[in-house]
């Protein structure tokens, strides 16, 4: 058993409240516990983190906020392996990928807000008035005051730490809660943030669930100044109904059901390939992953065969991160069995040793399924794709259009006009041109209509996470 993960609040570690079971994902076996954090010190929680506004916090300098940042990064990369194995036993994720995606990514977020907030900023206008002598106009951005960030369990630390950081940069305190089936790294950076010169109260992080728990606790509270949100799409809904009482700010990442269109003039290979990766990556548990794909009809067929042979190929894949989400995924894959046809996959693995005890779905690729079947209207967020063919260019752009979600779309095509024709026209946040999930994290991020609320990355966090105000000065 690993060490119980605990709580930090105002500066001090803490493991009040009811345990409850961490569970390995490969093989279903207990590994932890975890206290889920009691209203009590939820409340202290805010408490600590709105006494730490008005305390030293309040009189750091952008270069100084940018200093300690660095300094969280410099102590993720200190405990670098012990970062990676938490996550992997959290999560199920293979090696590879926390080494080079998550935990690497976490880092990156820290570096990457100092960088901004050091170099940031503001404007200011000379306005000229009747009597000649005109006024000064400036920008002063201040902190919104306590930020709750909600992460899901997915890239546990990497979407964590993706607005920590930028709140952070801004000169907010925060209380976080990660997701009650991946706390571990939460709780590590918790140690390498203790290990810092940020005063006590700046950063908190409480453990638990949502509904009746630690994450609609702090979403209620008064003293909570914005809300920052990752997850599904209904339990944005729930926060926003909870953020409407006290008429929080809120930005949200939430679900999708993304699509990837492959017309006939793609690098058929560079096609094939990508598509493997965009569906499968993290076994599909990726916001951004394909789960709808649109292919010209002229390929199709080749298409098909080329991505099912691909994905029965597969090896090294990942367990779905609970026994509950692995039960929601087969049940979509038992429905689109009886409804259209199974070209690899479609079933749960049996390995004959202790992975038979985990969480397992294997790569799936699904075809002949009417649009509003729920296999390819619902997001499964797990290891399957549905494969249909289009015509034109309109019909594919409807297609892809006609979904409530609105996070990411993949174009593959080998005409560069087509290629600045489609993409733009897609209704989604971020679409992707023979590539998926290339990312600069100075750009906007985040989805349209149910897919989030408000954009991410760069600039676009450092403003969601500072009111603007303006000074005037009559000269
Ligand atoms: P989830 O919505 O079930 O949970 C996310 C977080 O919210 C967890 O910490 C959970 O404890 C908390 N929570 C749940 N109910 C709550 C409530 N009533 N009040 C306050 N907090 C509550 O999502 P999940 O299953 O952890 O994550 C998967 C979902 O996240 C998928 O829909 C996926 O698409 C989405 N996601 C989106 C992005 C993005 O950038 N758009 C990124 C990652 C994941
Ligand atoms: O890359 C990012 O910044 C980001 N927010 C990724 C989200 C992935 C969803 O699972």
């Amino acid at each position: 058993m690993n060490s119980p993960v605990r709580h930090y609040v105002g500066g001090r570690f803490d493991t009040s409240g009811v345990p409850f079971p961490l569970i390995d994902p490969v093989s279903g076996a207990a590994t932890g516990e975890v206290p889920a954090a009691p209203k009590e010190l939820v409340d202290q929680a805010v408490q600590a983190a709105k006494d730490a506004l008005h305390g030293p916090w309040s009189t750091w300098s952008p270069a100084q906020r940018s200093a300690v940042l660095h300094r969280i990064a410099d102590g993720i990369e200190q405990r670098f392996e012990e970062f990676v194995a938490a996550e992997c036993a959290d999560t199920g994720k293979p090696r590879e990928l926390a080494s080079t995606i998550d935990i690497p990514r976490a880092i990156a977020n820290f570096r990457s807000y100092a960088d901004l907030t050091a170099g940031r900023s503001e404007q200011s206008w000379h306005t000229p008035t009747p009597d000649g002598r005109g006024a000064l106009n400036y920008t002063v951005r201040k902190p919104l005051g306590v930020v709750a960030v909600i992460s899901p369990w997915n890239l546990p630390l990497l979407l964590l730490t993706w607005k920590v950081a930028p709140a952070l940069a801004m000169g907010n305190t925060v209380v976080a809660k990660p997701s009650e089936l991946t706390p571990s790294t939460a709780c590590l950076l918790a140690e390498v943030i203790a290990d810092t010169e940020l005063p006590a109260g700046v950063f908190n992080l409480v453990h638990g669930g949502g509904a009746g728990e630690a994450g609609q606790w702090l979403t209620e509270h008064p003293s909570v100044d914005a809300i920052a949100f990752t997850g599904e799409s209904r339990t944005g809904s729930t926060i926003m109904r909870a953020a409407a009482a006290h008429l929080t700010p809120v930005s949200f990442e939430l679900g999708g059901k993304n699509a990837g269109l492959v017309f006939a003039d793609a690098d058929f290979e560079q096609a094939v390939q990508g598509t493997l990766r965009s569906a499968f990556t993290h076994s599909g548990q990726v916001c951004l992953c394909t789960e709808r794909l649109y292919v010209e009809r002229s390929i199709f067929d080749a298409f098909a065969q080329a991505l099912a042979e691909g994905a029965k190929a597969l090896t090294g894949y990942g367990p779905m991160v609970s026994a509950a989400h692995r039960d929601k995924v087969l049940g979509f894959l038992d429905k689109a069995a009886a409804d259209g046809q199974v070209l690899a996959g479609g079933k749960a693995p049996k390995f004959e040793d202790e992975r038979d005890g985990g969480f397992w779905v294997e790569p799936t690729v699904l075809t002949g399924l009417p649009e509003d079947h729920p296999a390819v209207r619902d997001e499964i967020f797990g290891p399957v794709v549905h494969l249909a063919p289009f015509d034109t260019e309109e019909e594919a752009l409807n297609l892809v259009n006609a979904s409530p979600y609105g996070l990411a779309a993949t174009v593959w095509t080998g005409d560069l006009s087509r290629a600045h024709r489609v993409a733009p026209a897609l209704d989604v946040g971020i679409a992707w041109v023979n590539t998926w999930n290339l990312r600069d994290l100075r750009t906007p991020f985040g989805g349209v209509k149910a897919s989030g609320i408000g954009r991410e990355g760069g600039d676009h966090s450092l403003d969601f996470f500072s009111e603007p105000m303006n000074v005037c000065v009559k000269l």
